[in-house]
């Protein structure tokens, strides 16, 4: 499989004013006509140049007609994926006969069979697994869709945009047409087929429109979808109030599918949801769950304008539209919650999996300059760092400048098939800010590091910062450029109340200071005592920061800093720094031991009844494995589990009485209900549960079966079970057992189960996992299962990274099964052996050589890029 480049793009030789489809949906042929209205490029320039149109290698050609003259064998041929037309006039509507078999169709792109239903999911290159066409996102077509099927058995017959016939066929077949106003890629073309149950409601707009909102499932769901139809609406009106942004079709349509690649796909007008990211209700869903279908609603949503309206000219410019994206739906869910805690949520992530990608075989630029398989680009990088830039963009010009820019990036180019650069001369022009160094952002790949030091002048009240920033290098960019890095900062007192102080000639308690060069110095005055900064605010730039903190300074922001999120950074930055002592006396084979500076800064948190409770339980969670992980170099997996249990043991054991009057004062009395305030006295009560019950306290362990029994909702019945798995309490076994009693006719709450039981540390975790394979409710089809068991295992340490390699062997054998039956799950399995280089060596050498052994496989290109680059 081969590269290919950005620097080649060139606009396409053909376009598509108007694609009409019809499919003749059946068990086991489906039949395909599309009929392409089309034309030479006049923007390509004059030319002969034959017409090539993408497909994919199962899709069988019946016959291809152009202008109703059918194409003889000689005027056409089919080279591997290609259909390729030598000549053709400069305009034709060209007919396409093709036969494809849903059923069949493992991998879940293009047309599938999901349960009982037809479904589709066509980005990036889905759709030429349905019919030969230009699959690029350049070429933006007008839709009409004609689905024919049994009544009886597909009553539901949805494609994007209005239903405008419905008919029967001579056989007694229902015939639905669907029409789309808007030129769209094909990427966002969507069909659904099934005997689904709905649940209706309306939109009034900010104009006065009302819009049909009609959410689809298998019946046995109906009943868990009125929360996601409430986020809905809340996403529209703040769409509204945010950007200016009105729905424009008439009917807005979502569709849960049990059996989908990734969480969900913003098809025009039609949405298809994972169910997992959909179906929500208190006794199967937990908080997370609830708070992460909020914000994919309101992600694909926000995409009809950031996506949809607007999309990306070339897949390079995938940020596009999934950076701004993810920036809207942050922005969404701190307005609908909490900012602090959405911002710890958000960044933890970030620094924890983007940080780690950043730094290993498959780092790319948020504007990547190559891929092999471009589903390989769906990445945290793409994603969430495209957010940062985006973030850094809005800190850049401020809210007001920022709106301005997106209003000029929509009107500007609504209709149009655009890049990165376009949207960062929208927001340059309507706001006059420079962004011209900024825009290196985009194609620098790595995390950069920020390092501080400083200096204080008593004679004169002048502080000095001194910054340097330096990003190592990533695979093809041995060197790189200093970077525009907006960084916030604050200075407080050694008693902690905020500084007043001046940088050039402006007063004030927060600045944003522009670190452009590789060393720069900023200099405050007006002080009159040496000041402790508070320094990357609200995590200003996605950057590693290192400055030398006292453990007393960091108390000091812990407990006061006016920023919340420094606030949190300073109680990990404790842990971290304390951790790493532990982790490498753990490394030595020494005792561990440790006086910890947290016992003190947790035991004021725990008696502050004035703090945000969510707040209090963020900063309780210690630095999770994965996060150490990515700080470590190299890795010993059980050196950090080791220092993390004995750091959480200590901390139960200093605080014992302190958790336990926490976690009685936040119970829940009363209804189930997913607002900020309640999912917040869980979180704090739940952590507070799981450092009582480390204590060994027998109470504490009677509590814990309690609440498992008597939960009225998943979050707390889920909690404790997870406490009890993780703690290795008595009863674990028991009460996993007795869940998956409760909950085998629930698949959403056995996925969860099937994760807690993959992810148990035991000396026999391998024989668990395997086991669970065999298990009734696992089903190799189901990404969802796959996921969670896999995943699952991922995160325990003593079957993963057993010593011998075994853990690491089997899961290549899984990576192997899957390859060529769902090659973008069975490539996304691949991400932890892409670390292999900074595992300890012994483990190291174990991972390589399963990489290795699947590199020798015949691989689909999916599982042959992230496999070859690891190598490299
Ligand atoms: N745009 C889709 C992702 C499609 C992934 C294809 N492999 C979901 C989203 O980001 O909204
Ligand atoms: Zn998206």
């Amino acid at each position: 499989p081969s590269a290919i480049y950005l620097k080649d793009y060139k606009v396409p030789p053909f376009l598509i004013d108007k694609t009409e489809l019809t499919f003749d949906l059946d068990e086991t042929t489906t039949i395909v006509t599309s009929r392409l209205h089309m034309r030479r490029n006049p923007a390509f320039g004059k030319s002969t140049a034959p017409l090539i149109l993408d497909g994919g290698e199962e899709v069988k050609l019946i016959g291809v007609a152009m202008d109703d003259y059918e194409l003889p064998p000689e005027e056409y041929r089919i080279s591997e994926d290609k259909l390729i037309i030598t000549a053709t006039a400069d305009e034709f509507v060209l007919t396409c006969e093709t036969l494809i078999e849903p059923q069949n169709n493992t991998r879940l792109e293009g047309l599938y069979r999901s349960s009982s239903m037809f479904c589709t999911q066509c980005e990036a290159e889905g759709f030429r697994h349905i019919t030969y066409y230009l699959d690029r996102p350049d070429v933006m077509s007008v839709f009409t869709t004609t689905i024919i099927a049994d009544e009886a058995r597909y009553p539901v017959m949805l494609s994007n945009g209005n239903e405008v016939e419905r008919g029967k066929t001579d056989e007694g077949k229902t015939v639905v047409v669907w029409h789309d106003p808007f030129p769209k890629p094909a990427y966002l073309f969507a069909l659904v087929a099934g005997n689904l149950a709905v649940k209706n409601d309306v939109f009034i707009t900010q104009s006065q429109r009302e819009i049909k909102l009609q959410i689809f499932t298998e019946s046995h769901n109906i009943d868990k979808v009125d929360y996601a139809m409430e986020a809905l609406k809340r996403s529209m009106r703040w769409d509204e109030v945010t950007y200016g942004r009105e729905y424009d079709l008439d009917i807005f349509m979502i569709v849960a599918v049990d059996d989908f690649n990734m969480g969900a796909m913003e098809n025009k007008g039609l949405n298809i949801f994972n169910s997992s990211c959909l179906l929500a209700s208190p006794e199967t869903t937990t908080d997370d769950t609830y708070l992460r279908v909020e914000a994919i609603v309101a992600h694909e949503y926000f995409h009809n304008w950031s996506g949809n309206r607007v999309t990306c000219r070339d897949w390079f410019q995938l940020s596009l539209k999934e950076g701004f994206t993810v920036f809207r739906d942050q922005t969404f869910s701190a307005d609908m919650h909490s900012e602090t805690v959405k911002r710890v949520e958000d960044v933890s992530f970030l620094k924890t999996a983007q940080f780690a990608e950043d730094a290993g075989p498959m780092a790319h630029p948020v504007r990547p300059a190559s891929f092999i398989e471009i589903s390989n680009f769906y990445t945290l990088t793409v994603y969430e760092k495209g957010a940062e830039i985006v973030r850094m963009i809005h800190t850049l010009l401020g809210a007001e400048k920022f709106r301005a820019g997106s209003d000029l990036y929509f009107d500007r180019h609504d209709g149009q098939a655009v890049t990165c650069d376009d949207f960062v001369a929208a927001m340059q022009d309507a706001s006059g800010v420079d962004l011209s160094q900024f825009k290196r952002w985009y194609s620098q790949a790595g995390t950069p590091v920020v390092t501080v030091t400083d200096s204080y002048e008593e004679s004169t009240g002048t502080y000095r910062l001194i910054m340097k920033q330096h990003t190592p290098a990533t695979p093809g960019q041995p060197t790189k450029l200093p970077l525009h890095i907006p960084v916030r900062v604050g200075l407080l007192s050694q008693q902690g109340g905020a500084l007043s102080a001046q940088v050039n000639g402006v007063a004030a308690e927060d600045h944003v200071l522009h670190l452009k060069a590789n060393e720069q110095e900023f200099v405050f005055t007006g002080l009159t005592s040496r000041p402790v900064p508070s320094l990357l605010r609200s995590f200003s730039a996605p950057v590693k920061l290192r400055y030398e903190y006292s453990a007393k300074d960091l108390l000091l922001l812990l407990s006061a800093d006016s920023d919340g999120f420094n606030r949190w950074s300073a109680s990990q930055q404790l842990a971290v720094n304390e951790l790493t002592l532990l982790i490498n006396q753990a490394i030595k084979g020494d005792e561990l031991s440790i006086e910890s500076q947290l016992i003190q800064g947790f035991k004021a948190l725990l008696s502050d009844a004035a703090l945000d409770p969510a707040m209090v339980a963020l900063i309780l969670a210690l630095p999770s494995q994965a996060y150490l992980s990515e700080l470590a170099d190299p890795i010993y997996p059980a050196a950090i589990k080791q220092a993390r249990q004995y750091l959480k043991a200590q901390l139960a054991n200093a605080l014992s009485a302190d958790f336990e009057r926490v976690y009685r004062e936040h119970k829940i009395h009363g209804e189930y209900q997913a607002t900020a305030e309640d999912i917040a006295h869980r979180s704090l009560k739940n952590i507070a549960l799981s450092y009582w019950v480390e204590t060994g306290d027998e109470l504490a362990q009677q509590e814990l079966v309690t609440q498992f029994q008597t939960a009225n909702n998943m979050t707390d019945q889920f909690s404790a079970l997870s406490i009890a798995v993780h703690s290795q309490h008595p009863k674990a076994a028991e009460l996993l057992a007795a869940f998956y009693e409760q909950w085998q006719s629930e698949p959403l709450v056995v996925n969860k189960w099937l994760m807690l039981s993959a992810s148990q540390e035991q000396e026999n975790a391998l024989a668990t996992v395997k086991g669970l394979l065999e298990h009734p409710a696992f089903d190799l089809k189901n990404p969802n299962k796959v996921r969670s068991v896999l995943g699952g295992f991922g995160q325990s340490v003593s079957g993963f990274h057993k010593a011998d390699g075994s853990g690491y062997q089997f899961l290549a054998d899984q990576i192997i099964l899957l390859n060529k039956r769902n090659p973008q799950i069975a490539s996304r399995l691949c991400t932890p052996l892409t670390r292999w280089k900074k595992l300890q060596p012994e483990l190291s050498v174990k991972m390589k050589a399963e990489l290795e052994r699947i590199l020798a496989e015949n691989l689909s290109k999916d599982v042959y890029e992230v496999v070859s680059k690891s190598l490299a």
